[in-house]
């Protein structure tokens, strides 16, 4: 097996490896994990860094004298340990306040928060010597297509990314952005789903040169589509910042799962499956059919019940043996049934077998 070294550059979330493994249906089955031991841990397995959301690092609501304290006692452990933090990121999806997106929020006075927010954490990603900053939107997005004036969002979407590029320019922090694509979770729809996606809006910033993506494994995978292809594209582009590598199955921070394509449109569909047999009314289905397996009992046991089974055009079961003839197979009699009719959703789940 292969073993990291400080020269592979691996780097790690405090989010990830401090996640207490609490999913949709449990409570947190970890401890808390101090974010000086995660460096002190993270060093002596060859890590060579380590990286934050703001909140991760310093719990919402710290009073400025907390504030100094953790991250001084932060800056000690990676001098002691040797690591840096090559990147950081902001948590723009946690507070409720953010239900409906930070930077695309419906909400003028979220987004306004929103930006604020990051500039906040861009001034100490800036004093750890973050060379790029992450930007993952994933409460920017909808989970029904009418909530969301897209075409806007995404004009607020650049505005916010410009007004923070200006910022690091007018700091002088000499740092890039890093846009990570995803498709869903925890929105229905998030923007900028894909690799594809986030290279088309980089092409639309006012300081396009500084914005690149952070494509990560699962999110690509979420959406069915060649995470190898997917990198390739952003080298090729000379936009591929930095890179989050992970799988999808397993304990971890968010599932990443491929969904079904879970939208309205299947609910809707699924109605007009059971109210007329198929969506949209089925053109190539010829009705339906129905099984009739009498089972062996049901079989005539004496000769003349067979007699007048076979004179009322039926013939006797033979599972064992089995004897073909069109429209039967083993023991099931299949006849074609009536044109499809609407019927009672739960009579059709029963009876109903195509
Ligand atoms: C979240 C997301 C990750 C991002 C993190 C950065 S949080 O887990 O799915 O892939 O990298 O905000
Ligand atoms: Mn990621
Ligand atoms: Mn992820």
């Amino acid at each position: 097996m292969a073993t990291p070294t400080r020269e592979d550059k691996f780097s790690f979330g405090l989010w990830t490896v401090g996640w207490q493994a609490r999913d949709l249906f449990g409570e947190a089955t970890r401890p808390v994990l101090a974010a000086v031991e995660a460096v002190h841990r993270l060093s002596d397995l060859g890590a060579y860094g380590i990286t934050f959301h703001d909140d991760d690092l310093i719990p919402p609501g710290s009073s400025p004298d907390e504030r100094r304290r953790i991250t001084s006692e932060f800056r000690a452990a990676l001098d002691e340990a040797g690591m840096v933090v090559p990147m950081a990121t902001t948590n723009l999806f946690g507070d409720p306040v953010f239900k409906d997106g930070g930077f695309t929020s419906n909400d003028r006075s979220v987004r306004r928060y929103a930006i604020r927010k990051v500039m906040r954490n861009l001034d100490l990603a800036a004093e750890f010597g973050a060379h790029t900053y992450v930007f993952w939107g994933g409460r920017e997005g909808s989970e029904v297509d009418f909530a969301k004036d897209v075409r806007a969002a995404l004009d607020r979407y650049r505005e916010a990314i410009d007004t923070l590029a200006q910022y690091v320019i007018d700091n002088d922090y000499g740092m890039r952005f890093a846009l990570e694509p995803k498709p869903n979770e925890p929105r229905g729809d998030i923007l900028l789903p894909s690799i594809g996606h986030a290279l088309a809006f980089i092409h639309e910033l006012e300081h396009a040169d500084m914005v690149g993506i952070n494509p990560e494994t699962g999110h690509e995978q979420m959406a069915t589509l060649n995470y190898t292809h997917g990198i390739a594209q952003a080298l090729w582009a000379g936009k591929l910042f930095h890179i989050d590598l992970n799988g999808q199955k397993g304990p971890r921070y968010d599932q990443d799962l491929v969904f079904g394509y879970g939208d309205l449109l299947q609910a809707f569909s699924t109605v007009d499956l059971l109210d007329n047999g198929a969506p949209g009314g089925g053109p190539g289905y010829d009705g339906p059919r129905h099984f009739d397996y009498p089972g062996p009992r049901a079989q005539p046991a004496d000769p003349r019940g067979r007699r007048r089974l076979r004179r009322a055009g039926g013939r006797p079961w033979r599972v064992r043996g089995l004897r073909h003839r069109p429209g039967a197979h083993a023991g099931l009699r299949v006849r074609p049934g009536p044109a499809p009719r609407p019927r009672a959703p739960a009579r059709c789940a029963l009876i109903r077998r195509d």
